[in-house]
């Protein structure tokens, strides 16, 4: 629980937090009992002033967001979270499966409106067959060129890509890599450019369970990223806090993202440092993430270390060097966290209360912090609002998304699934925080724009 204030905020210096901050400003990488100091620590701005140096040293006054619509493409789904008020089964009220014609009048549309994205994800149908997923890839980038521009698919959740491994029956239990691999080639080769971060939930088994059994765990969600990014596909990754699961359950989620992520920056040939000792070492019982000696820790916020999109690696040669290659392709790594907290309303969890704005800051900062090798933290505004937004900005995020304009996942305060907001809305917002906007594409190249014509600006 969180520890209540006794005197004003500013006076709540905790000297807990000052071996933290030597070794945040040495670009180290935290433990686990850092992490729950973090959390434990009643000087929550002390907390979101770190986050904010780590985001100040990767992206300096750089805030970005893009243009980019969400397509849902159904909303039937087997599986029935507890936290999810999106599914529903076939035949009932509401229930939709979108075909060719509405995803080429959402392509035209978006092209219209200049978006560089469209992020793709659905419900787990147990109607649609294979053909169906990389059809609708092809139709959008399809479509999108015969409107004269070019349209990245971030498309689908590992739990789908799981799904889509079954129903074309190369998924075996002995042997998921295979089917998984088979699935992705497919999608890559039909034009996926990406993966979007969802259904991480909370990386431990007991909240699956209880929360959403029947959905792959940590182990396979973690499988489908790796082999994603060892085709070349970037990925994202979220967390869903603030329902049944406790601090300790996020921090164990983070680091097992993290330790992903040095696997991903390893095959890019970063060379890290050799792990502490400890490094994921936790007073709380249940978790150990040490692995050996031979595991190398890659952190991207020692000083002077380069982002993966802002350099170029030669094929197989040691470390990042400067331009090898340019541009830069979509080379296979974890982009963005994006922190997502649970809203209870419509969802079989609707009697909790759900995480509030302090605890929300907080989560954004220790996932800044002790994700130090995730180059971009997510403030997804659609679930915090744009008000909000501005706060996490400076709590640690360096994104806030893009224009969205139709978002069924969560409906928040009861509003419908016309959630749009204007590029100059976006602007201000970052402006308002004290950043400067950028615009990007979704691997992160800055986008050069002449209204609804824009092209990317090369990394190096
Ligand atoms: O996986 C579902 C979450 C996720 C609720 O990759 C809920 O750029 C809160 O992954 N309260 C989908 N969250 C959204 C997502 C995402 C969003 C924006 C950008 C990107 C990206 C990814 O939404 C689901 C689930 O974890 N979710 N229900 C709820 N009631």
């Amino acid at each position: 629980m969180p520890v209540a204030p006794t005197t004003p905020a500013a006076l709540q210096r905790d000297a807990r937090l000052d071996p933290i901050r030597a070794r945040v400003e040495r670009g180290e990488r935290l433990s686990l009992d850092d992490g729950l100091t973090l959390y434990d620590t009643p000087d929550v701005w002390g907390v979101l002033e770190l986050g904010d140096l780590v985001r100040r040293r990767l992206h300096a006054d750089a805030a970005y967001h893009n243009i980019n619509r969400h397509l849902n493409y159904s909303n039937v789904c087997a599986l029935s979270c507890k936290f999810c008020e999106f599914y529903r089964k076939e035949g009932d009220e509401g229930a939709y499966t979108r075909d060719a014609d509405y995803v080429r009048a959402q392509v035209r549309a978006a092209v219209e409106a200049g978006a560089t994205e469209m992020h793709v994800v659905g419900g787990l149908n147990p109607s649609l067959p294979w053909d169906y997923y990389p059809d609708l890839v092809r139709t959008i980038r399809d479509t999108a060129r015969e409107a004269g521009s070019d349209l990245h698919v971030k498309a689908f959740t590992a739990v789908e890509i799981v799904h889509l491994a079954r129903i074309a029956r190369v998924y075996r239990q002995g042997d998921r890599a295979s089917g998984i691999r088979w699935v992705l080639e497919r999608l890559k080769d039909a034009g996926l450019g990406s993966l979007p971060g969802g259904g991480a939930e909370v990386f431990d088994d007991r909240v699956h369970d209880e929360a959403f059994k029947g959905k792959i765990r940590s182990d396979v969600w973690l499988e489908v990223h790796r082999t994603a990014h060892e085709l070349g596909l970037n990925t994202n990754a979220t967390i869903l806090y603030g329902h049944i699961e406790g601090r300790h359950d996020r921090l164990v989620h983070m680091d097992m993202l993290r330790r992903a992520q040095d696997r991903a920056l390893a095959r890019l040939g970063y060379e890290g440092v050799r792990a502490a000792p400890g490094a994921a070492r936790s007073t709380h019982p249940g978790y150990s993430g040490d692995e050996g000696a031979d595991v190398r820790v890659i952190t991207l916020t020692r000083p002077g270390t380069p982002l993966p999109e802002h350099v170029a690696f030669r094929p197989g040669a040691g470390p990042p060097g400067p331009k090898a290659q340019c541009p830069m392709p979509s080379s296979g790594y974890f982009q963005t966290i994006i922190p997502l907290p649970f809203f209870p309303d419509g969802s079989e969890l609707e009697h909790l209360a759900g995480p509030g704005g302090l605890e929300n800051l907080r989560t954004l900062a220790i996932a800044r912090l002790m994700l130090d090798n995730f180059p971009h933290v997510k403030a997804f505004w659609i679930m915090q609002t744009l008000p909000m937004a501005e706060l996490m900005l400076q709590a640690g995020a360096d994104d806030i998304d893009g224009t969205v304009v139709w978002y069924d996942i969560t409906k928040v305060g009861g509003g419908g699934t016309h959630q749009e907001v204007t590029v100059p809305r976006l602007v201000k917002a970052i402006r308002d925080a004290g950043f400067r906007p950028v615009e990007r594409d979704t691997l992160y190249r800055r986008v050069i724009r002449d209204r609804n014509r824009w092209r990317v600006a090369l990394p190096c």
